[in-house]
């Protein structure tokens, strides 16, 4: 091989290469091509609807825990001084709910799930995530979801703490599927090593639920 043609293959372009395949250190602009940003059957609003049970648990930073296990090398209970301690990482994401309303552009500030991955270290058997809200919520996510580089645990939104009825003090915020997966109120993160339904899987709705692929109901 020409030394003239060939780039080098150091430890440093590998990462780049993975980084830029993994579209890392992006933090605003969509991936997606402008024409394909809305998803089919979606209309785009201004405001930011509030949808859940009905129940909205008051739950403090003093009270709040992260509980994380299943299948996992380091289950961990997180109070809100260790979560803040996390790196922390700021993405500017789109929402697209099931009853078919998106909104552009949401400022979130949190931690990324690929960081909790770190902190926990999935066993290699695990294939899902299940998300418990303080509201007895749960949802089902693949683990590649979960895991995806825009996802993350959002205490903050538009600069200023996530209020209550958005499910402050943590909700999960996975842009890439409909809004039911990211549960407010996050209190539990079982790793698991098979899919099962969450509380909307339970009652009719897809157990991936990609709206590009219009995957509302299973
Ligand atoms: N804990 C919890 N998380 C939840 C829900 C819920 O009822 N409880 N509803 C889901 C649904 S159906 C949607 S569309 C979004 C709504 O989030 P928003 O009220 O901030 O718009 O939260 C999702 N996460
Ligand atoms: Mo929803």
């Amino acid at each position: 091989m020409d030394d003239e043609t060939t780039p080098p293959d150091s430890k440093l372009t590998r990462s780049k290469r993975r980084w830029a395949s993994e579209h890392k250190f992006i933090t605003g602009a969509p991936a997606r091509p402008a024409e394909e940003r809305l998803p089919p059957g979606q209309h785009l609003v201004r405001n930011w609807p509030v949808l859940d049970l009905g129940r909205q648990p008051d739950v403090s930073t003093e009270r709040w825990r992260l509980r994380i296990g299943g299948m996992v090398a380091e289950p961990v209970s997180l109070d809100w001084a260790a979560f803040m301690a996390l790196p922390q990482t700021q993405v500017r994401s789109d929402i697209h709910c099931v009853t078919t309303w998106s909104r552009y552009d949401n400022d979130w500030t949190g931690v990324a799930t690929r960081d909790l991955l770190d902190l926990v270290g999935p066993a290699e058997e695990a294939t899902h995530v299940m998300l418990h809200g303080y509201d007895g919520y749960t949802t089902n996510v693949p683990l590649e979801d979960f895991a995806a580089p825009d996802a993350l645990l959002a205490h903050g939104w538009d600069g200023k703490p996530l209020t209550r009825d958005h499910g402050g003090p943590v909700r999960l915020v996975i842009p890439h599927l409909y809004f039911w997966k990211s549960a407010k109120w996050l209190g539990g993160i079982d790793f698991l090593g098979g899919d099962k339904p969450g509380f909307w899987e339970q009652n009719g709705y897809h157990m991936r639920g990609d709206p590009w692929k219009e995957e509302r109901y299973g």
